[in-house]
């Protein structure tokens, strides 16, 4: 059967107003001839969809967040891809930029731009998530709405080359267990990284849905590591040193570690855990009249495919499995969908993803169980959302 008539008739609703002979009469008006051609595309001057503006008055350390629940499919725009940046945007010409790979390895290497290009490349669809996004879901005062409580998190297509051929072709000595990757900002952030997972799927890329990298996003190159907290994938990145040990730099101890209830730290932690967001509808937002509405969202895990996202219409009594798209991407967004009644009920609205591993994300207060509330970092808790009788939309939280 067709899904959609289906789904229409589940509504139950109206959707449209009928044609009336004025509508068939603007529609032979005779067109008139539009603008010129342009050497580079621009989006309707009708469509305003925006990150906030920043708040930070250092514009050196910041961060702007990806307004998910204005956004359709899985792909980020590059041009609303989260920023998160600890001093500022260098701007680097990619004639003058180098890729240093040295420490253990038997043949010390430096690659050019131009190098790197001419290698065998692969084109990956990947998230990036920052691992302070919904630090704020800790709290008793949650973020108002998706943007501000999950946008710290994007999904684009990038391209480069696989590391693992950079590590072979330097030759790995015995013994390496590290690499503590360099950007060639101010900060110099370096992170320490497994070269397990070096050898198994991170890139050097290059490319971002098509075109090069933004330089928020590391223009002209930067590591991707897939399904790894946001902070290892170190921007403008210059240089990788193989090692034997972590460099316990800056940003892998005094930040990015969670602090438990008992006073320790957990350290490396890079996993991304499988988590999801309805964006539509959510905080802030308002339904405009009832009947039919699909209810959609993003779900994710660092650990592999999305396996199911199952929402729940009664506050978490029940969960039903929603439509899942195909293809389901590894440690990308995937994009999930359930057709929904609106009747002017007040309804509390969450989803839950399940990964290919069988994790299933968690409850706030399970996450809080384990994890106590002094963490700032990797909170995937399920997030409800209320929706009013009047069709507002609000947190539950708050
Ligand atoms: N060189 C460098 N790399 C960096 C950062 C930085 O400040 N400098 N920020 C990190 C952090 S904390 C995150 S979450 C991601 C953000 O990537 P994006 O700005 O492309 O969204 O980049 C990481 N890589
Ligand atoms: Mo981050």
């Amino acid at each position: 059967m067709d899904n959609r008539r289906t789904f229409l008739a589940a509504a139950g609703a109206v959707l449209a107003a009928c044609a009336t002979k004025k509508d068939v009469e603007a529609d032979a008006e005779p067109s008139r001839i539009g603008k010129p051609l342009k050497a580079y595309g621009e989006r309707a001057p009708f469509e305003k969809i925006a990150r906030l503006t920043p708040t930070t008055k250092q514009m050196e350390n910041g961060a702007t967040r990806t307004p998910l629940a204005d956004l359709h499919g899985i792909i980020t725009p590059s041009s609303l891809h989260f920023e998160r940046h600890h001093s500022g945007v260098p701007e680097i010409d990619p004639a003058k930029h180098q890729l240093m790979i040295h420490g253990m390895v038997d043949r010390p290497l430096v690659f050019t731009m131009d190098e790197l290009k001419r290698l065998p490349s692969v084109s990956r669809i990947h998230f990036v998530e920052c691992s302070g996004n919904s630090g704020s879901e800790w709290g008793a005062k949650s973020a108002p709405d998706v943007q501000r409580g999950f946008g710290l998190a994007s999904c684009s297509e990038w391209t480069g080359v696989p590391l693992a051929l950079l590590l072979a072709e330097a030759g790995v000595q015995k013994g390496a267990t590290w690499l503590h990757a360099e950007g060639a900002d101010a900060c110099k952030m370096t992170r320490s990284i497994p070269i397990d997972k070096g050898l198994k799927d991170i890139l050097l890329v290059y490319g971002q849905n098509g075109e090069s990298l933004r330089p928020e996003q590391g223009y002209p190159l930067r590591l991707l590591v897939p399904g790894w907290e946001g902070n290892v994938n170190v921007k403008w990145v210059h240089r990788i040193k193989v090692s034997d040990q972590p460099q316990y730099a800056r940003d892998e101890t005094a930040h990015y570690t969670d602090l438990m209830a008992d006073g320790k730290a957990r350290i490396f932690t890079f996993d991304m855990d499988a988590k999801s967001v309805i964006t539509n509808p959510s905080g802030g937002q308002k339904i405009g009249s009832q009947g039919l509405f699909e209810i959609r969202g993003l779900a994710w895990s660092g650990r592999g495919r999305i396996e199911k996202v199952e929402v729940t219409l009664d506050g978490g009594k029940t969960w039903k499995p929603a439509q899942v798209d195909e293809v389901r991407h590894r440690m990308a967004f995937t994009r999930f969908r359930m057709p929904w009644k609106f009747d002017g009920t007040e309804t509390v609205i969450a989803s839950r993803a399940i990964d290919e591993t069988g994790y299933v994300q968690p409850l706030r207060d399970d996450l809080i169980e384990v994890r106590g509330k002094n963490s700032q970092y990797h909170n995937n808790a399920v997030k409800f959302w209320k929706v009013n009788a009047d069709g507002s939309v609000k947190n539950v939280e708050a």
